[in-house]
């Protein structure tokens, strides 16, 4: 046949080497995976330091081993790793559980210190090598951003004050359960020259300057109410959770009150009630239940 699945391999932004789900076609090879059970595919394409989505990231041995592809090849095969979680963990078929497919932009903009999900698709920035590296390097950031396409599709938490913290603070936890090695956001990618940091930490909220009390709850009109400052609050509490009942009960408990209790108005209050109907549903109001209740206690929302 002149075109179908292949396996392709190449080096990630950390330089360790990875195979990849590729696809040839007419005399190249995609970073375009048709391995899993989707309606569509995972796809990643190129910016070329452009502001658009780009055309597909492709090489002409299967072999994506030059470091102008590192970024591409982590977008790519971190992509499926997070598709992967969500299908096998919590039965979910990519982020609108219809299937869907999962396209990523690499190489966006220059020196660009950021990653996000625009509504339709992944996008990372190279970083400008002083504050970060190329971001989707680093999975927990990768199950982050397609954790916010997953959010918008379900409690679909209005991105402001409150709610908005909640949506950030679910992106963290989930990009904890995903990669599960710390309770460090981003240390992968962020400042290479300064080793042991991070960009947040849900252990220790205030290590990076967020809260991990209401009592500190951080009021600003900038970064859309801080968003990015009061997601501490949850995360504590998430790690609170975490910590008491372990992960394999909580990630079952976050799942089922993002997609089932929470709203899109959802303040950190209705967060607790919404994670104490879902641990009641799952385990019951036993040692689960008072857990929750003390993990929320602890951070001083009732
Ligand atoms: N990296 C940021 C985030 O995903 C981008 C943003 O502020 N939306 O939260
Ligand atoms: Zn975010
Ligand atoms: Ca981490």
């Amino acid at each position: 046949v002149t075109h179908g699945a292949t396996s392709g391999y190449g080096y990630g932004v950390l330089g360790d080497y990875k195979t990849l789900n590729t696809y040839y076609y007419n005399g190249w090879y995609y970073l375009y995976d048709v391995t899993k059970p989707m309606n569509g595919v995972i796809e990643t394409r190129d910016a070329n330091n452009g502001t658009t989505q780009g055309g597909y990231s492709v090489d002409s041995n299967n072999a994506f081993t030059s470091s102008g592809q590192a970024a591409d090849v982590d977008a790519h095969k971190y992509a499926g790793i997070v598709y992967d979680y969500y299908y096998n963990t919590h039965n979910r078929n990519s982020f609108d559980n219809a299937g869907s497919t999962i396209i990523s932009t690499v190489h966006y903009s220059t020196n660009y210190n950021n990653a996000f999900w625009n509504g339709n698709q992944m996008v990372y920035g190279d970083g400008d090598g002083t504050t970060f590296i190329a971001l989707s390097g680093a999975l927990d950031v990768v199950a982050h951003e397609l954790t916010h396409a997953v959010t918008e599709r379900t409690a679909g938490l209005i991105y402001q004050d409150q709610s908005g913290a909640l949506n950030e603070s679910m992106s963290d936890v989930f990009g904890y359960f995903v990669e599960p090695n710390d309770y460090l956001m981003g240390e992968d990618v962020y400042t290479p020259g300064i080793s042991g940091d991070a960009l947040r930490s849900i252990s220790d909220p205030t290590a990076y300057g967020q809260p991990d009390h209401m009592n500190d709850y951080y009021y600003t009109s900038s970064d859309n109410g801080g968003v990015h400052t009061n997601s501490g609050i949850p995360n504590k509490a998430a790690y609170n959770t975490i910590v008491s009942i372990g992960k394999t009960k909580a990630e079952k408990i976050y799942y089922r009150a993002l997609t089932v209790y929470l709203t899109s108005s959802s303040d950190f209050s209705d967060a607790r009630a919404a994670l104490l109907s879902s641990t009641a549903d799952l385990y019951g109001y036993g040692t689960e239940y008072t857990a929750v209740e003390n993990a929320w206690d602890a951070v001083g929302v009732y």
